[in-house]
């Protein structure tokens, strides 16, 4: 028997005792504990974490923006290898190497069972914190540790449920497809199948980090022919047109409204407009920003809880599309193999959205290049 078949027989069925980045309470730093992590149970898959991309809403849990169960493992973009299953899995076994998948797709709820549906009500209800079986796998100094979206991958080993994994090429580079895991499918959906941008349109893009990015690349694929990067960190131009933006615009830079700049840059066609911030401004602007009868501008940010939205419902008599979409408004199990398959054919690639690659001790020097504005995507490797 192969050692690493052997090696993975000896923790099948055990707790497995490993590193975590565990936040105790919001507003407080990520501490590396050594955590217990519990086999899988029925229809779950205990998984070895390969690599994992540092994306905004993790930060977002850990300022308060998104609201999580404390103590809690955040982390929903990576890559790993199934250690061991739990009853009843047929679709992974151990030695896949696959993505955990913060979007599921269960088959079976009003949103997968919709053509045009997405969001999957495994999502809503991973808000608890827990598993199917309303308990976590997790547990530190002997308390009881929260799960994430259906992923937590900032530790050595996490336990998802089975409708929430996706197996990959074995010979895929983890710290490069683990972006399919979020802010590349996130942000390529959002142009391609949310949007549906259309050859020779002109599309403006707020905000540039990897997400931005990558409704950049969605925007170029669908062959825009003029694509508008906005943001107020003018360090993220360069980076915007190595992939794609054809030119870039910072508010900051302007005493009028962004939409009124951009009006005058096309002669008022913009067809298609991207939130991909998370601030209320940035989402009345993109809408005002988008052409005031055929315009369509897609909400990707998430704001802050609690907060409302004022905006002249002007903005859409005149018949301009307010759409919003999570995971880029792909079915996870239904449209990620396409999209692994197109990255391992070279149609597209990751490369200028990793910015950094870190040990996966160093996460706060992580976190900390991505508060300076200094990084697009750093992933930890484990
Ligand atoms: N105008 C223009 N740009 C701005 C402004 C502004 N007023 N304020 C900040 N920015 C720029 C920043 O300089 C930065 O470059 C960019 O906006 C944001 O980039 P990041 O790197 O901080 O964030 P991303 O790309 O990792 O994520 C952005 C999201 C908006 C997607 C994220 O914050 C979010 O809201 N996520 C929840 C929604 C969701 O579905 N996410 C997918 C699963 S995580
Ligand atoms: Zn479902
Ligand atoms: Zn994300």
């Amino acid at each position: 028997m192969p050692n690493q078949e052997r090696g993975r027989m000896s923790t099948a069925g055990k707790i497995i005792k490993c590193k975590a980045a565990v936040l105790w309470d919001v507003k407080q730093p990520f501490s590396i504990e050594d955590v217990e992590v519990a086999p899988p149970k029925a229809y779950e898959v205990r998984i070895k974490i390969l690599a994992t991309g540092i994306c905004r809403s993790d930060d977002h849990v850990m300022s308060g923006n998104l609201i999580a169960k404390f103590p809690v493992i955040v982390g929903h973009e990576a890559t790993g290898i199934i250690e061991s299953v739990g009853e009843g899995v047929s679709k992974v076994k151990p030695g896949d190497k696959v993505i955990p998948l913060c979007l599921p797709q269960c088959g079976k709820c009003s949103s997968c069972i919709h053509p045009n549906g997405n969001l999957c009500v495994k999502f809503l209800l991973s808000r608890k914190g827990v598993l199917s079986d309303g308990t976590t796998r997790f547990t530190c100094k002997g308390k009881p540790v929260y799960h994430f979206i259906n992923t937590s991958t900032f530790t050595e080993y996490t336990v998802v449920e089975e409708d929430s994994v996706l197996k990959i090429d074995a010979d895929a580079p983890p710290e490069k497809i683990c972006l399919i895991g979020c802010a590349f499918s996130t942000g390529y959906g959002a142009a391609i199948k949310t949007a549906k941008v259309t050859p020779g349109s002109t599309c403006a893009i707020f905000g540039l980090g990897g997400v931005g990015l990558s409704i950049i690349m969605g925007c170029k694929a669908a062959g825009a022919s003029r694509i508008i990067g906005v943001d107020i960190n003018s360090r993220k131009f360069e980076k915007a047109k190595a992939v794609g933006a054809t030119e870039c615009v910072n508010p900051k830079h302007h005493t009028k409204p962004i939409s009124e700049v951009l009006k005058e840059m096309t002669g008022d066609s913009v067809e298609f407009t991207f939130e991909a911030v998370g601030q209320d401004e940035t989402v009345i602007e993109a809408l005002a920003s988008c052409h005031m009868s055929y315009g369509i501008s897609v909400v990707i940010g998430c704001p802050p809880p609690s907060k409302m939205l004022t905006y002249d419902p002007m903005l859409l008599f005149t018949g301009r599309t307010w759409k919003g979409c999570t995971f880029g408004g792909w079915k996870s199990k239904d449209d990620l193999p396409k999209l692994v398959s197109d990255f391992m054919a070279k149609k597209f690639d990751l490369d200028k959205l990793v910015t950094h690659v870190l040990p996966f001790n160093k996460i706060k020097e992580g976190f900390d290049l991505l508060h300076k504005g200094e990084s697009i995507r750093t992933v930890l490797t484990f």
